[in-house]
């Protein structure tokens, strides 16, 4: 669909929305500010990014919220639960690798344009956590809640406990049990956490991030994911960025935030990326660590702008906008 098209259907959904709020004064608090969708300005909104090639259904389920002219909140929530739902999908929600003692234990978080924002960390049982993270964001004066708290909290929404792991997980977890060493593997089979950054048609921004983390970690770790300024941030003003790959590395750099201020500061997305891959591959120049270090950033910025930078080859990303259909690019990488 051609981005007149979008337009088009943008202006019905906000004539739509109008109507409704001629004619019921109960509509969702979400609607009630929305601003003028802007005219054609050249920039490339609608338009979503996210992370590797399960990135592409993620952001089809997306898309269909965004060329309706929906919010770019519920197109990362909708897309990224692809991800959450599919057992193929061995470092996301259901289906994803258990730590060293065998539990899937799940982060994520969501931000919106206005800074909004809810997490997760350390959540057992429940299939969605980026639909409980954004319960948090929405329905409690906090940003983020764990483990036994994060769990009554998503059963007291009304979220059903259920089990995680599935025999593929728990065969991968037995064959690992053999030896039980803990190395994170590099680009675990294509498949790693999900991110996923959205600009709507009113040029809003929205973010979301969900994964089962590093898998064999040791229980109760948490890694970048879910944390606000490591694995996701975005402010409306500039743009957006997430990130994938050793969430310890991560949060020692405040990624993501940084490749905001980067951008805020001038660079493109990818030139944001490519400093904040640049400085953790300073910090573990030499050590032991770098051995299975990869790491790697996607951003969007506010005209539609995007790019992606990593560590090493491998990392791929998924971006659908008007004038392209979704398409997974290679990141640009710094070692081979
Ligand atoms: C984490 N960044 O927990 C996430 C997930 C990941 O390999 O990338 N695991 O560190």
């Amino acid at each position: 669909m051609k981005r007149r098209e979008f337009i088009q259907n943008a202006a019905l959904s906000t004539l739509a929305v109008g109507t409704l709020q001629a004619c019921n004064t109960a509509i969702p608090e979400q609607t009630k500010d929305v601003p003028p969708i802007p005219e054609a300005d050249g920039n490339r909104s609608p338009l979503v990014i996210s992370t590797w090639n399960h990135g592409l259904p993620a952001n089809t389920a997306a898309w269909d919220i965004l060329r309706a002219g929906g919010q770019a909140l519920d197109a990362v929530e909708a897309g990224v639960r692809t991800a959450e739902a599919n057992p193929e999908v061995s470092s996301v929600g259901y289906g994803g690798w258990p730590d060293r003692e065998g539990q899937v234990t799940l982060d994520a978080c969501i931000m919106d344009h206005k800074s909004n924002a809810g997490a997760v960390a350390f959540l057992q049982h429940i299939k969605h956590p980026i639909s409980v993270a954004r319960k948090v964001m929405e329905e409690t004066p906090h940003v983020m809640l764990v483990g036994e708290g994060a769990l009554q909290f998503a059963l007291d929404q009304g979220f059903r406990k259920e089990e995680l792991l599935t025999e593929k997980a728990l065969e991968a977890y037995r064959n690992w049990r053999e030896k039980s060493q803990y190395k994170p593997v590099i680009n675990i089979e294509n498949h790693d956490t999900i991110s996923m950054l959205a600009l709507d048609v009113r040029n809003n921004i929205a973010g979301a991030c969900t994964t089962s983390g590093a898998a064999w970690k040791m229980h109760g770790r948490v890694g970048d994911s879910p944390l606000i300024g490591s694995g996701l941030f975005l402010d409306n003003e500039v743009g957006g960025a997430a990130a994938t790959g050793l969430g310890e590395a991560i949060i020692k750099t405040a990624g993501s935030a940084m490749v905001v201020e980067l951008m805020r500061n001038g660079a493109s997305p990818e030139e944001a990326c490519k400093e904040v891959v640049d400085r953790i591959e300073r910090i573990y120049r030499n050590s032991p660590d770098r051995e299975y270090l990869q790491v790697g950033f996607i951003a969007l910025n506010k005209a539609g702008g995007y790019g992606s930078y990593c560590l090493r080859p491998g990392f791929n990303y998924a971006v659908q906008h008007g004038e392209m259909e979704s398409t997974l690019i290679d990141a640009t990488y710094k070692i081979s």
